[in-house]
């Protein structure tokens, strides 16, 4: 019973990946996909936001549950693949959000495109990591993030957290993150919101 069990867990859990590609190729792959209309409130200029398409895609997570969600000591993985792409001068970016358990922390490692890892503590100071392949960024459990594709091509990074790790989009929906990352001579230019 134990042994039937314990395969098939590993069965239900076992992916293969695309490293580089940012792919999950086989695995019981769930999904979310952010359309312009999902991202009402996130950009500074909500009129050129307004003016896109609303089902334009901005940014789509796959990832794998081999534990429930809210149980403790488990871990999901998945990708973030961010399109290329400004509305006014900010970078499409993921909405960010802290996490719901302030003492869960994570990973995020670059696999293509480059970016942006916009971070803020809970006194709401705001810096960047600039992420290209191969980076690895460690996300304290305190931090709030989010991440802008400041390239022309799709970004795409993986991410490891804590199945109760949950998430909060509320504080970032109220006053966003203490700095908006901005295009300024073609350049990513982090500039104070507050
Ligand atoms: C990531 C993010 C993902 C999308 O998996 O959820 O990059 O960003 P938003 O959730 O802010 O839209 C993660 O940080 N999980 O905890
Ligand atoms: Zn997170």
């Amino acid at each position: 019973m134990k042994a039937l069990e314990t395969f098939d867990v590993f069965t239900k859990t076992a992916a293969s990946l695309d490293w580089l590609a940012g792919e999950i190729k086989e695995g019981a792959v769930r999904e979310f996909v952010k359309n312009a209309r999902d991202l009402a409130g996130i950009y500074a200029d909500e009129a050129a936001l307004q003016r896109m398409n609303p089902n334009r895609v901005m940014y789509r997570v796959r990832w794998i549950e081999p534990a429930l969600p809210g149980s403790e000591g488990g871990l999901f993985w998945g990708v973030t693949i961010i399109e290329p792409g400004q509305v006014g001068d900010e970078y499409f970016m993921t909405h960010g959000h802290f996490h719901a358990n302030r003492t869960r922390a994570e990973f995020y490692g670059t696999a293509h495109g480059t970016g942006m890892l916009v971070l803020m503590n809970k006194e709401r100071k705001t810096w960047t990591e600039p992420m290209k392949p191969g980076s690895l960024h460690y996300v304290r459990g305190e931090y709030a993030h989010r991440v802008a594709n400041t390239g022309d091509k799709p970004l795409a990074f993986w991410a490891c957290w804590p199945t109760d790790a949950g998430y909060d989009y509320e504080a970032i929906l109220l006053r966003g993150f203490g700095a908006r990352l901005r295009c300024r001579d073609g350049k990513p230019v982090l500039i104070n919101n507050d």
